[in-house]
């Protein structure tokens, strides 16, 4: 009894430890996307532990960039999927990650500010529209119009 009870407690380990080493397999993955860092395994995931469904962007990554199929791909981060809008928001995948040209490499600094980085996968998180330029064109064509009317 004793035995199949230290066989079992064997066997948990092992699932645990599998487990344990098939997520750290995917953690360099964070590091392969510029600012993976910031938003973690949530980048690509929907839940934020990693694991799980993947969000659009992951499902985009998974189909289209990476190096191999399974957990020895990396990502192939450049200007084709930087210029992708994988939730479609509006906003490119390398404008939500600090990186709107694909020109980081894994191992560079990130690029960016962290303030700025939103989720390339959920169409809910993105940078703020450009509301101020929109209102500026407004007020200029009014300025304009104003002068105008002074010299007719
Ligand atoms: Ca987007």
């Amino acid at each position: 009894m004793a035995s199949v009870l230290r066989g079992g407690l064997v066997l948990a380990a092992a699932w645990v430890l599998g487990a344990a080493g098939e997520s750290g397999a995917r953690g360099p993955r964070v590091g392969q996307i510029p600012n993976g860092g910031v938003a973690g395994c949530a980048s690509c995931h929907i839940g934020s532990a990693g694991g799980g469904p993947r969000n659009a962007f992951g499902q985009q990554v998974e189909a289209n960039f990476l190096t191999a199929t399974g957990f020895s791909g990396r990502v192939q981060w450049g200007p084709e999927l930087a210029a992708q809008d994988a939730d479609g928001d509006g906003f490119t995948n390398g404008q939500e990650l600090g990186d709107p040209e694909g020109l980081w490499k894994a191992g560079d600094a990130d690029p960016s500010e962290v303030a700025s980085i939103t989720l390339p996968g959920d169409a809910k998180s993105h940078p703020e529209p450009p509301v101020a330029s929109a209102v500026e064109a407004t007020t200029w064509g009014q300025v304009k119009e104003a002068v105008r009317d002074l010299f007719r």
